[in-house]
């Protein structure tokens, strides 16, 4: 049973995480945001004992998928079925334990999406509105979400998309935008008559204001409460739930063709119609119950549309119950930038898994730590390989294999009969008694990493209680102290087992493994008998390895190399220079000349000494390249540029008549300007 008094009146939990679009993998800021603390929420109720379904998806439909499908020339479909087996089966490894991870291409889903809005539409929640929208007349084609940019009226982001800008994450319509543009063409869009129905939200600002900025003032987390006060406040609009595209839910209605719900009108209905596949005919309760708790985890991007647009849905369907909470996290950037699925700027969890094998809980244990829970927050190689060594390592995983390791070399891996408690026991057990309340109060109020925190303060008392008691040496003049001591420290790891298993579910099976600890409930911490006097242990394993400087680095490269990549793509030519004349330009001697010889200067690593045959009985010319050309003999014979008329000037020791033209492209590199062999040394370049 949970400890926050408010949620004592639930009966059960339905939980739902935002449903990845199936247009790339999943990446370290989807889960910091999102899903980690998703899935510490629902490990920790369940440990609690309470009924709990985690809901999860892909969310296949939208301009997203198509925009990418477009991109590959392949189909909408091929995109979503290679990504949602790349989502599905990585989210599985890392332990996101979803109780159905389905997809809304499902045609489960496309029943319970067109029903919904069949009867939204049936007892008139719509309002039907001929409006003029964009439409691209190169590519023949509405623009509607991410298919058409422009300028956010609110913000002034110039990447603002046709639904929503994601700079400050408020909902549009494409026509409010400023200079809109076709993602499609290019083009400007032109406007173009078409029917849509859609949500009054107007309507709805009423309740909405009520159960929000009244009821929630207290619960929701202050970041979520602030966007939606001041979406109310500013004035809720009309909202289509349709669009003119091919890829998406059918419009269950006549006058609809080619139309398809709005991908936020169909995914979040997502929640419910994976929850009616996972429990066939007793879905109801989970969605209908007033003593059902429902919680959402979305980023902040999400937040209108899981506090404003899905419960107005809710509402206007009359039977379902509302979101409790949702807990909405800012964003994680990554090595001080923001992630970027377009600039690859990510750490991928699929890429992750593969480069660090077995290392899961190092990475839910670092993203745990630094969720960016009230601010944006910042993911870098050096504080995850920091986490693990000083943290993981050093802390919970030393105590627990001193503590393992001395009970093999002391009793042979059976745990000892402890004597009468000293001060020190009682100080530890008194600590340890309110550890999990606090955990588990933290953890209840979406607060993980306060959460996460108090279960490691557990592990340093353990750590610290072992270096101070020294029972490698106590052992040597007081057997039955030194019981006592290890004894508890066992009760020790067998609580961390039961209160690290939310956050390291992988650590605490191997914990349970290693100490042949039969399954606890989260009401089971705090006591010091979780392990019997004589109860036979199993053979003691390292819980953490340290992370290498070599394995950190390697990815710190791997970044770098998508930065310069990054780059060469963001390439544009210069800006031309202020315009000059064709006097200054003559005044320029330029020619060609043959070379001769071409050499290293020796003690300048980037100077190379050709012999210039010049038509005029030869020249030195030194240049800054030797770093593009590692064999300088080979440029030998070949006909360059050069301008003739510089003062000579010496660069370490040699003297240098004249400059060599070259290239610079852009990666930097610096290319001989040449000419065949059609010309003839000495002559004028103009
Ligand atoms: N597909 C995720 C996003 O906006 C979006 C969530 C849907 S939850 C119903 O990145
Ligand atoms: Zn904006």
């Amino acid at each position: 049973m949970v400890y926050t008094e408010k949620d004592r009146g639930y009966r059960r939990y339905t939980v739902t995480s935002a449903l990845p679009y199936a247009n790339g993998p999943v990446h370290i800021g989807h889960l910091a945001g999102v899903y980690v603390p998703a899935d510490v929420y629902v490990r920790y109720l369940r440990a609690q004992g309470e009924e709990v379904v985690f809901i999860g998806g892909s969310d296949e439909h939208g301009v997203p998928i198509t925009i990418k499908a477009r991109k590959e020339g392949v189909s909408p479909q091929d995109v979503v079925d290679r990504y949602h087996k790349i989502i599905k089966e990585s989210f599985a490894e890392l332990g996101i334990s979803f109780d159905i991870y389905s997809r809304t291409s499902s045609k489960e889903h496309h029943a319970t999406a067109a029903a919904y809005f069949k009867k939204l539409y049936e007892e008139g929640k719509f309002v039907e509105k001929v409006s003029m929208q964009y439409y691209d007349e190169e590519a023949h084609q509405f623009l509607a979400d991410r298919y058409i940019t422009g300028t956010c009226p609110h913000c002034g982001n110039e990447r603002a998309y046709g639904d929503q800008c994601e700079a400050c994450g408020t909902s549009l319509n494409a026509t409010d935008l400023i200079n809109p543009k076709s993602a499609l063409s290019g083009s400007k869009p032109v406007l173009k008559e078409t029917k849509h129905w859609f949500l009054p939200l107007d309507q709805d600002e009423p309740w909405l204001r009520q159960w929000i900025l009244e009821s929630h003032k207290d619960d929701w987390k202050s970041n979520v409460y602030g966007q939606c006060k001041s979406w109310i406040d500013a004035g809720l609009q009309p909202r289509a739930v349709t669009r003119d595209l091919d890829w998406g839910v059918k419009v269950p209605i006549e006058g609809a063709d080619g139309k398809v719900l709005y991908v936020w009108f169909d995914a979040p209905i997502g929640y419910i119609s994976f929850t009616k596949q996972l429990k066939g005919d007793d879905w109801e309760k989970w969605w209908k119950s007033e003593d059902t708790k429902l919680v959402h985890f979305i980023g902040k991007d999400n937040i209108v549309f899981h506090c404003i647009i899905f419960p107005s849905m809710l509402h206007a369907d009359g039977s379902y119950i509302l979101p409790a909470n949702v807990p909405a996290n800012e964003f994680l950037n990554l090595e001080g930038d923001k992630i970027s699925t377009s600039r690859n700027w990510a750490v991928w969890l699929h890429e992750y898994l593969k480069d660090f094998p077995g290392k899961q809980d190092v990475l839910r244990y670092t993203l745990c730590s630094n969720a960016p829970e009230t601010k944006d927050n910042d993911f870098t190689w050096k504080d995850f390989q920091l986490k693990n060594n000083s943290e993981l390592v050093a802390i919970l995983g030393n105590f627990v294999n001193r503590t393992l390791v001395l009970t093999q070399k002391f009793y042979g891996g059976r745990v000892p009969a402890a004597g009468a408690w000293s001060e020190a026991e009682q100080e530890l057990i008194k600590e340890m008694a309110a550890i999990p309340e606090r955990v588990g109060r933290s953890i209840e109020t979406y607060r993980f990493r306060e959460a996460l925190g108090e279960m490691m303060s557990l592990a340093r008392l353990g750590n610290k209680y072992l270096t101070d008691m020294e029972p490698w040496k106590m052992v040597k003049t007081d057997a039955e102290r030194t019981a006592t001591v290890m004894n508890l420290a066992l009760q020790v790891c067998a609580n961390l087992a039961v209160l690290c298993a939310p956050f390291l579910p992988f650590t605490a099976d191997k914990m349970h493994r290693i100490m042949n600890l039969q399954a606890l409930g989260w009401r089971d911490a705090g006591r010091t008998d979780l392990l019997a006097a004589g109860h036979q242990l199993a053979e003691p394993e390292l819980l953490f390895e340290q992370i290498s400087d070599e394995a950190i680095q390697a990815q710190v490269d791997k970044l770098q190399a998508t930065k310069e990549a990054n780059a060469l793509d963001a390439w544009q030519p210069a800006a031309v220079k202020a315009e000059t004349t064709i006097d200054d330009f003559g005044r320029m001697d330029i020619r060609v000349g043959r070379v001769l010889e071409c050499k290293k200067v020796p003690k300048a690593d980037k100077l190379l000494q050709f012999r210039i045959d010049d038509g005029m009985g030869g020249r030195t010319i030194v240049s800054g390249i030797a770093k593009y050309y590692p064999e300088p003999e080979a440029l030998v014979g070949r006909q360059v540029c050069f301008i003739a008329n510089f003062p000579p000037r010496k660069l370490k020791g040699v003297e240098s008549q004249g400059m060599l033209l070259s290239a610079e492209d852009k990666d930097g590199r610096l290319v001989l300007l040449t000419v065949g062999d059609e010309v003839t040394p000495g002559c004028n370049v103009g």
